[in-house]
């Protein structure tokens, strides 16, 4: 990460290349975990001769994926890639010996593989062989494209992003819980698309209860994406006629609960296609622990989870400082004061002035403000 910090901006055609890396690496968010989703481009004299993406699964690599491609004419060829490629020896041998082995002039890589199989060995292989390596180059959006791995391989939890959608008045729902549409048409598909590119969907067993939601991602095409959903279900109260449950023989459904919930349930529950994983409860308050909730995501390969609420998991993971990117919607229409607070029991200041988070971006998409 020194040689990070110290390598150059790099040139506008390194930026550039650079930049299609990146977005062809984004192609695989949400398909690749426990592995991260890596982009590749070769490019000779000038000109593109191979691209790769880390494939579904995790493998093959996206380097390989570029070679293969490539064929002949990555002799001499130089390699843009969003990650430093890896030095072990996993499914197959490492990308840093198939870049020797196909005659790659020169790599520009944009951040070290904090993976501590990898963690700069990559880099130091392609260097004895007598390729140029340069480090650095759009380091800050490949560390945020690749923010799921770098937090479970540093902090052994996910990237959790939190979604909240709330009325001008800061509410979620209607008295009594009942659920009414709050962002518009444009907002929702962000949000199916946000799915789609994340390893996992957490939502508590309150959401369940009030609206018997499949979480799944219904964008036109893209279906198979369908995250694996995660209910925070402490004593196991998934009612059988619920949607994740009806579906949870093609889209995994995960049941996060206590370590004393009824064994006789958690067997109906694993019978009816769930998994059922049993973790700590919190010490101090009732409920879940959330930070052994996030260890046990990351050692099943969780690296993306979008938290898409209700009020208490949301108002949980603000408070404990969890979330490390927010999304917040608000559309333009009031709700009333009997209304559900967003954040249970926190003021949306809670969020929005405390110094553990900083506005990125404010835009108005469709009919909202996010
Ligand atoms: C690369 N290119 O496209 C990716 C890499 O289980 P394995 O053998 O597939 O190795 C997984 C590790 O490889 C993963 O934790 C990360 O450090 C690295 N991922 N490396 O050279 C790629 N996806
Ligand atoms: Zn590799």
């Amino acid at each position: 990460l020194a040689a990070e910090k110290a390598a150059k901006a790099g040139d506008s055609a390194d930026r550039r290349f650079m930049q299609l890396a990146l977005a062809l690496g984004r192609r695989g968010q949400g398909r690749t975990a426990p592995n991260p989703a890596v982009g590749a481009v070769l490019v000779k004299d000038g000109v593109i001769v191979g691209r790769g993406w880390t494939q579904d699964g995790g493998r093959p690599h996206a380097e390989v994926e570029a070679l293969r491609r490539a064929g002949d004419a990555a002799r001499g060829a130089t390699l843009y890639v969003t990650l430093e490629p890896c030095s072990h020896h996993g499914r197959t041998p490492p990308c840093a010996d198939a870049v020797i082995a196909a005659g790659i002039a020169r790599v520009v890589s944009a951040i070290e593989d904090p993976n501590p199989l990898v963690a700069g060995q990559g880099h130091a292989r392609l260097r004895t062989a007598g390729i140029a390596v340069e480090i650095g180059v759009c380091a800050e959006e490949a560390a945020r494209d690749h923010a799921g791995h770098i937090r479970r391989i540093r902090d052994r939890r996910p990237h959790v992003t939190l979604k909240l959608a709330v009325s001008a008045d800061g509410k979620i729902a209607a008295a009594g819980h009942k659920p009414v549409a709050i962002t518009g048409e444009a907002a929702n598909a962000r949000t199916h698309l946000l799915r789609a590119r994340s390893d996992a969907v957490l939502i508590g067993i309150g959401t369940v209860l009030a609206d018997d939601p499949e979480l799944t991602c219904r964008l036109p095409g893209m279906a198979a994406q369908s995250p694996i959903r995660v209910v925070l279900d402490r004593s196991l109260r998934i009612p059988a006629a619920s949607k994740l449950l009806h579906s949870a023989r093609t889209t995994p459904l995960w049941l996060m609960a206590s370590e004393i919930a009824e064994a006789a349930t958690a067997a109906r529950l694993g019978a009816a296609g769930a998994e059922v994983i049993h973790v700590a409860d919190c010490a101090d308050t009732p409920g879940l622990d959330l930070p052994a909730v996030l260890h046990a995501l990351a050692d099943k390969g969780v690296t993306r989870l979008f938290v898409e609420g209700g009020a208490r998991v949301a108002a949980s993971l603000v408070a404990g400082e969890l979330a490390d990117e927010i999304w917040l919607w608000r559309s333009d229409n009031a709700i009333g004061a009997d209304g559900i607070d967003a954040l249970h029991d926190l003021p949306l200041t809670a969020m929005t002035d405390s110094p553990h988070w900083r506005v990125r971006t404010t835009e108005r998409v469709g009919a909202d403000t996010l």
